[in-house]
């Protein structure tokens, strides 16, 4: 190891006292550093042993894991961050950084890749490190579009990928295995240690993702980013956002402004409601990126629009604006699918929406239009999936899009609660995808249990277990593997106010969805899962993050972590004027 004097810490940070005795950073010469580098380990070895973290202690459940008891890595007060050159890659060296730096309060420079590689590495593809025994995966182009390789040796640790998400997934896995202390805000004095050996991971799915509802309550950018941290942190890769439907329309249309301004301006219950800025649009998207989370927009059509009409009532089928809409019914509103103007509207908002969205895919919603006659609701959808055609995205839609005749590349989101559904099997046999969604396991504004205070239960209870116990690749009758594009947990927020409200329905069965997502079926075990996920209770709690502390996870403490107090679930306010 080359001599290093330890780094001042940054500017506001809390010195390192913990580490070790005071050492002028300035002090010449090797011999002054050497000792410096050596008392700051002694002094780390004194204190607490490792958190009893196991290699295989990840969420979601990784590929391949050789454990190595005798390679465990401490990190060491002046590690750096090395780094392959590449400005991707180190966006994520820097993730990482950041991501270490409160809690260890230590420096932790982001460096090129020179070797020889000690502390902290992340590697673009080239070819993978030395590979211990029967440990090989091939060339790192193996590890996909996604995969990452972790070796942890006594010196160093390394993540090697084909692709900067490769590298983000690895650090998260990284994250999992240094002590749940790793959360604290503000530094706290532990030994860093990683338990050695090797992980060979990669996802099953390419699709893994959430739904935040943010029309029927409507959320701030400040929460969205974090729902995007909450995301990638189980290496869930796309954040679908409902963003529009009856009770507000939440994002500026600049042919169209009434729709933001008069649409946004209320929510369930009535309160002030909001719209996002195309800048406010844009940040989302592009933290959403740094994290290899991709934003899949939904307009919903041509039901759901009752805050649409509100700003726009020529759009409506008797040309009369209707009140905005404060309650929780659905199926009562939807734009004129006979009329031009319709098509103009929805080609003018579906450009400007793809337009300001990097990513492939746009969601037209689809659901719950009762009023729609079968054939005109038909004619409808192809019309719209050929105007998302014509913005160059992929259209995807509820699965009850599925009766509109093909389009290329489109993506059906399953929500039902059975095992079959011939129209849907149809739409597949001619070419569809499947999002997995199932009411059922997946829905995250079900309730837990019964005492629930905020959710739904029409889909039934979904307690962490039931969440868990499902296999996305058998579940749905004449939809292969093959056909399952992925897995996503939508969050309807009718009774979520709250960023903490939307924490605790997230965690911790989001988690679950993603190692369903994520970890090959042979890994699928209910009592390893709660056994891992009981770790990650220290973690969110230490990190200020709220969760259902749900009874069937063995979490390692009794302490009191979820929402600050039971209140009574919101009862479905009433309409504010008669349904038509
Ligand atoms: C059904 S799922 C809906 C939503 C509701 C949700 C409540 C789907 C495509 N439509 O409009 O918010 O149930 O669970």
């Amino acid at each position: 190891m080359p001599p290093t004097a330890p780094r001042p810490a940054e500017p506001g940070r809390r010195p390192l006292d913990q580490t070790g005795p005071a050492v002028d950073p300035t002090a010449p010469g090797p011999a002054a550093a050497d000792l410096a580098h050596a008392a700051a380990r002694a002094a780390v070895d004194r204190l607490a042993p490792p958190a009893p973290v196991r290699l295989g202690d990840v969420v979601p459940a990784p590929e391949r894991v050789e454990p190595d008891p005798a390679a465990d890595f401490t990190l060491p007060a002046d590690a750096a961050v090395r780094v392959s050159p590449d400005p991707a890659a180190r966006d994520v060296a820097e993730q990482l950084a950041a991501l270490l730096r409160p809690a260890t309060g230590y420096p932790l420079p982001v460096t090129d890749a020179t070797p020889p590689a000690e502390g902290l590495t992340l590697q673009l593809s080239g070819t993978p490190g030395p590979v211990a025994a029967g440990a090989g995966p091939g060339p790192v182009a193996a590890l996909g579009a996604e995969g990452y390789r972790l070796d942890v040796t006594p010196d160093a640790v390394r993540i090697t990928a084909a692709t900067p998400a490769g590298l983000l997934h690895g650090v998260q896995t990284l994250r999992q295995l240094l002590p749940p202390a790793i959360e604290s805000p503000t530094p706290v004095a532990a030994r860093w240690a990683v338990p050695g050996g090797v992980i060979v991971d990669r996802p099953r799915f390419a699709y893994r993702g959430a739904m935040l509802d943010v029309a029927r309550h409507f959320f701030g950018v400040a929460d969205v980013l974090r729902v995007i941290d909450h995301l990638a942190r189980y290496k869930l890769n796309h954040l679908h956002l409902h963003l529009t439907d009856d009770q507000g329309w939440r994002i500026a249309v600049d042919g169209w402004p009434r729709l933001a301004a008069v649409g946004g301006a209320t929510q369930v219950g009535g309160g002030p409601g909001g719209a996002y800025t195309r800048a406010d649009y844009r940040r989302i998207v592009s933290y959403a990126a740094r994290r290899h989370v991709t934003v899949v927009p939904e307009i919903d059509l041509p039901g759901h629009t009752n805050a649409a009409l509100t700003a726009y009532p020529q759009l409506a089928p008797d040309g009369i604006a209707p009140p905005p809409y404060t309650g929780t019914e659905v199926g009562f509103s939807y734009l004129d699918p006979g009329d031009e103007r319709t098509y103009a509207f929805v080609a003018d908002v579906l450009g400007e929406v793809a337009a300001l969205t990097p990513g492939p895919w746009l969601h037209i919603g689809g659901d719950e239009a009762f009023k729609v006659p079968a054939d005109a609701y038909a004619r409808f959808v192809a019309r719209t999936q050929g105007i998302v055609a014509a913005t160059g995205k992929t259209v995807v839609g509820w699965h009850q899009i599925a009766p509109a005749g093909h389009a290329d590349g489109r993506v059906l989101q399953w929500w039902g609660t059975g095992g079959d559904d011939p129209v849907t099997a149809e739409a597949v046999r001619r070419g569809a995808r499947v999002i997995l969604s199932p009411g059922n396991r997946a829905y995250l504004d079900m309730k837990y249990a019964p005492d629930t205070p905020i959710g739904h239960d029409w889909a039934g209870l979904i307690d962490v277990e039931r969440a868990y116990d499902w296999d996305p690749g058998t579940h749905l009758g004449g939809v292969p593997a093959e056909a399952v594009l992925g897995v996503e947990a939508p969050l309807w927020t009718e009774s979520v106010t709250s960023l903490a409200e939307i924490e605790f329905m997230l965690l911790p069965r989001l988690p679950a969805l993603a190692e369903l997502g994520w970890s090959p079926r042979r890994t699928h075990d209910w009592a390893s899962f709660r056994r891992r996920l009981a770790g990650h209770g220290p973690r969110w709690r230490t990190a200020g993050i709220t969760f259902h502390p749900a009874p069937e996870i063995p979490w390692p403490t009794t302490v009191p972590t979820g929402l600050p107090g039971p209140r009574p679930a919101p009862q479905p306010t009433a309409p504010t004027a008669d349904l038509p």
